[in-house]
């Protein structure tokens, strides 16, 4: 249902599309910004604001069974007003045709009680390691100059913020269920899993520093 204009307090989330892929940003989780990409946890029987901003080309967002669609822009900032009754999970999509990914830009908002949710979003707060298995050392030559493994730092941003990765439900902008050994087989094969993605051609690094960067995703 639409959410009303009065009574309480709205549930504020930002998210920013890209090709092909959303950066979600709470703006105070215990204080400070919280960046966790691709998946939008919001409170049941509360209203919620997204407001939606764009990086590139015009995308929109649209959750079709809570209500309707609203474009994203770059360089406008658009609010798309929601309210899900039930705790659920409910997919999303791109409604606004933005380049050869188009089809494979999905999200899915989880609505959660209001305790669970803090708790999840407290979770998600993971911050860069001290030291380096050897998991991280590899992440840190291939991957970290695409993506983030901070919770509390949004850049760089050509890629999701991948600090609590092993906590979505999905991988890929909803694409991929985010079951054991998905994470390791995006690596291998994301040009066919997803062809034309911003992610570049990973056939350089050694079978054993991506499993060691899976892994180590995986457990942190
Ligand atoms: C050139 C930049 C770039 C590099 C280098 C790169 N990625 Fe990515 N990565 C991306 C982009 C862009 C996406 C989003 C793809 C899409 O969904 O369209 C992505 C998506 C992902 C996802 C899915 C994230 C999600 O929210 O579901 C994972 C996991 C991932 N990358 C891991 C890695 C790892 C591990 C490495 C290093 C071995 C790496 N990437 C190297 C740009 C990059
Ligand atoms: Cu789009």
């Amino acid at each position: 249902m639409l959410a009303r204009d009065v009574g309480e307090e709205p549930f504020r989330v930002e998210v920013t599309a890209r090709q092909w892929w959303r950066a979600v940003r709470y703006s105070d989780v215990e204080g400070t910004p919280l960046f966790d990409d691709n998946e939008i946890l919001v409170p049941a029987g509360r209203p919620i604001e997204i407001v939606l901003e764009a990086e590139d080309v015009i995308h929109s967002c649209w959750v079709p069974c809570l209500g309707g669609k609203l474009d994203a822009i770059a360089g406008k900032t658009n609010v798309l007003r929601l309210e899900a009754d039930q705790p659920g999970i409910y997919r999303g999509m791109c409604a606004e045709f933005c380049g050869a990914k188009h089809a494979r830009m999905g999200f899915h908002l989880v609505a959660m009680a209001e305790d669970d949710l803090q708790q999840a979003l407290r979770e998600r707060v993971v911050t860069v390691p001290e030291g380096g298995a050897d998991g991280a050392r590899a992440f840190e030559r291939h991957c970290a100059s695409c993506h983030s493994i901070d919770g509390r730092a949004q850049t760089p941003q050509a890629g999701p913020n991948l600090a609590a990765v092993r906590l979505r439900r999905h991988l890929v902008a909803g694409w991929l269920r985010n079951d054991p050994g998905e994470l390791r087989r995006w690596l291998e094969e994301h040009q066919t899993i997803k062809p034309g993605n911003h992610m570049g051609n990973l056939s350089h690094v050694e079978d054993a520093e991506l499993d060691a960067i899976a892994e180590w995703l995986e457990g942190r």
